[in-house]
C-alpha cells in the first residue's frame, strides 16, 4: 500500500472506530495495485436494514454456505420484516394499490436471473435465483413470473399490510405522502447486498418494491443486469439504490465495475457514476440515487447524489452502519 493510500486508510479506521454511524468521506485513490491486503470475507449492503441482512450473510458465510446462498438468505430479512416499507411483505403499494416487486441475483461466473413486476410472491430474490438456475432466461416478468413462481412451489401471498394499506389510502386522498423527495426512505430503500467469501468468490442480490405509488407495471433498475446490480468475479461488484430511472439511464452498476476493472478504487468508480448522473440529468437535484461497489481485495466504495446514503458494512467480522459521501451538499 502506498504511504497516501495507507494515511487515507488509517484515517478511516479511526473514523470507523469511534461511533455506529459516521461521515464516510469521499477518497479518491486513483489505481487498484496488487499490493493491498484482502479484506475478506466482505458483506456490504444498503441503509439501515441492511444491518440485519448483513447478520443474516454474515452467518452463512461463516457457516460455511456458498456465496450466492448468503446473498440470497441476507436479504429475504428485510424482504420478509413488514416493517420496512419499499422491500418485499409489506412494501408500498404501486397507484392502484398494488404490491409489485422487482429482484435480480448475479455469482462470480455471470450467472444472473430476475423476475421483474411480479406480485404475490414474499421473496421475488429466490424466484429470481430459480429464474437463473432452472431456466435459459435471465428475466420473467408479471403474470409468466407469477406462474413460474408457483409451479416451483412458492406461496401466493397477501403482501400488504395494515400499515401500507393505510398509507396507501393517505396518499390516494390527499397526494401528500412524499412521492419522490430526495431523502425520503419511504422511496428510496432497496436493498442491494454485495458479498464476498473469504475464498475471493463474489456474488450480488438486489429487492424492492420499487417507487412507492408508481405508475402499474413500472419496473425500475434493481431487477436490471447492469443497473440495479452487476458482478464480475474478476473485478467486483456494484449494486445502486434509489430512483432507478436515473440508475438505468448510465447503466449504472455496469459502468462502475468497467470502471474498476480499469483500475480505479470502488470509492472513485462510485463517484464518477454519481457525477455522470448530475452531469446529464437536468432535474437531479429532485432526487436521490446511491451506489456501492466493492472489488477483489475488498475495498468498497460508496457515495450518492444527496445527503442521508446509509449503507451495512461487515469485513471484519463486527457490523457497521455508515453514512455514505454525497455529491450535493
Ligand atoms: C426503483 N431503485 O424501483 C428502486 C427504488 C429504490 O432504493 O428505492 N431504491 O427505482
Amino acid at each position: 500500500m502506498s504511504k497516501s493510500s495507507r494515511k487515507t486508510f488509517l484515517k478511516q479506521s479511526a473514523l470507523l472506530a469511534a461511533s455506529p454511524l459516521i461521515p464516510f468521506e469521499s477518497i479518491a485513490i486513483k489505481n487498484v495495485s496488487g499490493d493491498i491486503p484482502k479484506k475478506l470475507p466482505v458483506v456490504i449492503s444498503t441503509w439501515q436494514h441492511g444491518m440485519a441482512a448483513n447478520d443474516e450473510a454474515w452467518r452463512y458465510l461463516s457457516n460455511g454456505k456458498d456465496v450466492l446462498s448468503a446473498v440470497e438468505e441476507g436479504v429475504k430479512i428485510p424482504e420478509a420484516d413488514p416493517e420496512v416499507t419499499s422491500v418485499g411483505f409489506g412494501g408500498y403499494p404501486d397507484e392502484l394499490g398494488k404490491v409489485s416487486l422487482d429482484a435480480c441475483i448475479m455469482d462470480w461466473n455471470g450467472n444472473c436471473g430476475a423476475v421483474s413486476f411480479l406480485e404475490h410472491i414474499k421473496h421475488p430474490i429466490s424466484v429470481a435465483r430459480r429464474v437463473m438456475e432452472d431456466t435459459p432466461h435471465v428475466m420473467l416478468s408479471g403474470h409468466g413470473a407469477l406462474e413460474f413462481a408457483v409451479s416451483k412451489g412458492f406461496k401466493k401471498e397477501i403482501l400488504t399490510t395494515e400499515k401500507s394499506i393505510e398509507a396507501y389510502e393517505i396518499w390516494k386522498k390527499n397526494k401528500s405522502l412524499p412521492e419522490n423527495s430526495p431523502n425520503d426512505s419511504i422511496n428510496h430503500d432497496t436493498i442491494g447486498m454485495l458479498a464476498i467469501d473469504e475464498n475471493g468468490k463474489i456474488a450480488g442480490a438486489c429487492t424492492t418494491s420499487g417507487l412507492a405509488w408508481k405508475m402499474h407495471g413500472r419496473v425500475g433498475d434493481s431487477p436490471i443486469i447492469g443497473a440495479g446490480l452487476f458482478i464480475d468475479g474478476k473485478v467486483g461488484g456494484a449494486t445502486a439504490t434509489g430512483k432507478g430511472e436515473a440508475v438505468i439511464k448510465i447503466a449504472g452498476s455496469a459502468i462502475i465495475v468497467e470502471l474498476m476493472r480499469m483500475g480505479k478504487h470502488p470509492q472513485e468508480a462510485c463517484e464518477i457514476a454519481v457525477k455522470r448522473i448530475a452531469e446529464k440529468q437536468a432535474d437531479h437535484k429532485n432526487f436521490q440515487v446511491g451506489f456501492l461497489a466493492v472489488n477483489l481485495s475488498g475495498e468498497y466504495g460508496a457515495y450518492s447524489l444527496q445527503k442521508g446514503f446509509e449503507f451495512a458494512l461487515n469485513n471484519t467480522g463486527k457490523n457497521q452502519l455508515l453514512q455514505a459521501g454525497h455529491f450535493l451538499p
